[in-house]
């Protein structure tokens, strides 16, 4: 299949007038709007969008291929749990079969929940039972009674969705309905979201045909939503970004250019095969967004960002990234736990344990300098 790229980029605002809303929008964006509406009216509850999982992007209508990506929804379905002991109220928007909180303990491949039990034989004819082996008892307790905790009080609301397409809409809509938080919102970005999709006016209807051929494929760019959702959809909200690279030497300079371009406030940088021990936290030295289109000058001083995003120029700004005063690095590594001798790196502390923590005094900062 060869499929040419429309001439010009989409936007975000020409994106949603030429793709369709997935089935289910309005069921599921009202499921959001009741959970946001309910929490709103608690007096001082936060409530945090954690997004998580990767997005596909189906190659046919109906669907035998898709492109994927690595992503297993860990860093997110990790943070929820955080997020609920912290108190918040946490919309869970995930990747279809990708891991959830408390759940994610006992996924079928590290630690099969078949394994907890054991059974105990009858005694007098009646029939067998099951219970959970002593020895596991002790870690299910404490995640069980969270669980049970999240489902009585209402406090945690998942959501799926599959495609690149279902993200974004939902997206939109949930964040329509949290705008109204105001300050008390935050936004968990963590979702691996991909840069490419194919318009649907080009995706095949039927099962690609191997008698084709090669497959060459043409991709457009998925707008960078990010961009309207901080200056328009939600311009009090607290928008916590991640960036993820392979090459650790982009880390900072595109999780800064990330900053400048979008004006939010927090990118948290990871790197692909050390993301479960160590991030970093870029953000400005002062507490305020940018003013609209202000962002980039902040760096240096013109309105090109110092490392645009792909599908733009890939021009690098070394002048501007060397201006470092602006921006503060802050690692969080559980290597760095061992070394105070905590529980580090592969001991009990998971590093979603550290981000929460950190972002709570940011976040109650966010809502205090406005109070
Ligand atoms: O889901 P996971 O725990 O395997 O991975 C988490 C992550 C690397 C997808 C996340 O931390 C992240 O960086 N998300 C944003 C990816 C990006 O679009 O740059």
């Amino acid at each position: 299949m060869s499929a040419s790229s429309s001439s010009q980029p989409f936007s975000t605002e020409s994106y949603f007038q030429t793709q369709r809303p997935p089935a289910g929008l309005k069921e599921k964006s009202e499921k959001m709007h009741q959970f946001v509406e309910k929490w709103k009216a608690v007096n001082g509850k936060k409530v945090v969008l954690v997004t998580s999982g990767g997005t596909t992007v189906p190659l046919e209508s109906n669907t035998v291929r898709f492109l994927d990506n690595f992503s297993a929804g860990t860093r997110g379905a990790t943070s929820a749990e955080y997020f609920l002991s912290q108190g918040y109220a946490v919309i869970f928007l995930h990747r279809l079969h990708s891991l959830r909180p408390f759940s994610r303990h006992y996924s079928h491949s590290l630690n099969p929940f078949l394994d907890l039990l054991s059974i105990v034989p009858s005694s007098s004819g009646s029939s067998s039972s099951i219970v959970v082996s002593p020895d596991h008892t002790k870690s299910l307790l404490p995640i069980l009674q969270a669980y049970h905790e999240a489902q009585s009080s209402g406090s945690l609301l998942s959501v799926e969705f599959q495609t690149v397409n279902d993200y974004l809409w939902l997206l939109k809509a949930v964040t329509a309905s949290m705008a109204s938080l105001g300050r008390r919102g935050m936004f968990y970005l963590a979702a691996a979201v991909s840069d490419f999709f194919l318009p649907e006016e080009r995706v095949a209807e039927h099962k690609i045909q191997s008698l084709q051929g090669t497959l060459s494929l043409e991709m457009d760019q998925v707008p960078k939503v990010l961009k309207p959702l901080v200056q328009e959809w939600t311009p009090e909200g607290y928008i916590v970004s991640f960036k993820l690279e392979t090459d650790t030497q982009l880390l900072i300079p595109k999780s800064r250019a990330a900053l400048s371009r979008y004006g939010h406030q927090l990118v948290i940088g990871n790197e692909l095969h050390r993301r479960k021990y160590e991030v970093v936290f870029v953000e400005r030295n002062s507490m305020s967004k940018p003013e609209k289109g202000t962002g980039d000058d902040r760096i240096k001083g013109t309105a090109t960002p110092p490392i645009m995003e792909s599908g733009e120029s890939e021009k690098l700004d070394v002048a501007g990234l060397e201006q470092k005063e602006e921006y503060k690095e802050t690692w969080l590594r559980l290597d760095d736990l061992k070394d105070e001798g905590g529980k580090g790196r592969d001991g009990e502390v998971e590093i979603e344990e550290l981000i929460i923590k950190e972002l709570l005094d940011r976040h109650q900062r966010w809502i205090d300098a406005r109070e």
